[in-house]
Formats: structure tokens, sequence, C-alpha cells
């Protein structure tokens, strides 16, 4: 038997071709409910690493579409890891996968419900991983939600015997959609080890 998990997740796809507008890039890739079907998919394509620049990944939860626009994640934000232009690609797709096990296997717990789902951003310039969340004001649910993170993917580098993250930052979308070259000022940051 199939082993089912809570909710539908829909993985989607946004390709590097830079004749197409943004809209145009984005395509759902699957719909999965089971854990069978989920490893099926995340062998089956590329790791991000495997990805072409800029390109992206999302997995959202219960036919959430991965876009500022929409009424999920027009008042939301993320939780943003960025990860250095030095470090192994494996890097990226080992925090891909972690977060993305905790997710659809529910370690957010009740807070799922302020989680719209993950992204991750190939870029040659440095890659990002964030965790998309619904309401940017809500700091209780998203200082949660930062701490599962961070239990996760300190517990996640102990397994892979290497760090694999600094920090964690909290920024809205609507900060992100304004950016300037000065970027954006995190409303929250969690370090991987606590400054002394
Ligand atoms: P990005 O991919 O979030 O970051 O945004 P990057 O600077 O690391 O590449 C790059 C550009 O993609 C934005 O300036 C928008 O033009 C477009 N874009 C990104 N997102 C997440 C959205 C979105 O949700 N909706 C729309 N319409 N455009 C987006």
């Amino acid at each position: 038997d199939a082993f089912k998990l809570k909710r539908n997740w829909s993985w989607w796809y946004l390709s590097d071709d830079r004749n197409k507008s943004w809209e145009e890039r984005l395509k759902n890739v699957n719909t999965f409910n089971t854990v069978q079907q989920f490893w099926a998919l995340h062998d089956a394509i590329k790791p991000p690493s495997g990805l072409n620049p800029p390109s992206d990944y999302n997995v959202f939860r219960d036919g959430i579409e991965p876009m500022w626009e929409v009424p999920e994640n027009q008042n939301g934000g993320r939780w943003l890891i960025t990860i250095d232009k030095g470090r192994t690609p494996e890097i990226m797709d080992t925090i891909w996968t972690e977060i993305l096990m905790a997710m659809i296997g529910e370690q957010f717990g009740d807070d799922i419900e302020s989680v719209c789902g993950i992204v991750c951003n190939v870029r040659g310039k440095g890659s990002k991983i964030s965790v998309w969340t619904r309401n940017s004001s809500d700091d209780d649910a998203n200082l949660r939600i930062g701490g599962v993170l961070k239990t996760v993917l300190n517990n996640a580098s102990l397994i892979h015997n290497r760090p694999l993250y600094d920090v964690l930052r909290y920024e809205d979308h609507e900060s992100c959609q304004k950016k300037t070259s000065s970027g954006v000022k995190a409303k929250h940051a969690i370090h991987a080890v606590e400054p002394k």
C-alpha cells in the first residue's frame, strides 16, 4: 500500500528560457500525495544542482500557485537561505531535499496552515532556498516555522557532517518586489550557531 501524505503537493519548474515572460516559464510538473509518488518524482528529475541557471523548483501545497500575486502569498514572506557561490552543488541538493522531506512529512505541525511551499532559485550568482509563509506579520507562526527549519537543518548538518547554512533570514514578499541593489532588510534572523 502507498503511504498517504496528509495533503496534495504540486511540483513546479521555472525554466531558464530567457525569451519568455516569467509567467510563461512557470510550469506545473506533477502533483503527488503519497510517499512513493514523491520519491519517484524526486528521483526521476534532476536535482537543483543539475538545472541551468536561472531556473527554479517550487513545491507548494493544496493548489497554491508559487507566485506573489495569489491571495495565499499576497501578504506573505519567506525564510531565506542563501547558498554562497563557493559551496559545493551538493549542499543545495541536500538542503532542498531535507526541507522538502520535513514539509511533506508534516514537521511544521499545525503551522503547516501558514506554510505555502518551498522554492529553490538556481542562480549563477549564488542560489537560494526559501520557505514561503502566508502572513509576513504573523511573527509567532513565522518564528515557530523558522525554529523548525533550524532544528531540521542543524540535525541534517550533523548527519552530513558539515554545516549546511549560516543564517535563516525572514523577509516579506513586498520588500522583495521593491528590492534595490542594497537588498532587503530582514524582519527576523535565526543563526545556525547563535553568536556568543
Ligand atoms: P526572483 O527569481 O525571485 O529573484 O525574481 P532573483 O533576483 O534571484 O532572480 C526575479 C524576477 O522574476 C522578479 O524581478 C520578477 O520579474 C520575476 N518574479 C519572481 N517571482 C517570485 C515572481 C512572482 O511571484 N510573480 C511574478 N509575476 N514575477 C515574479
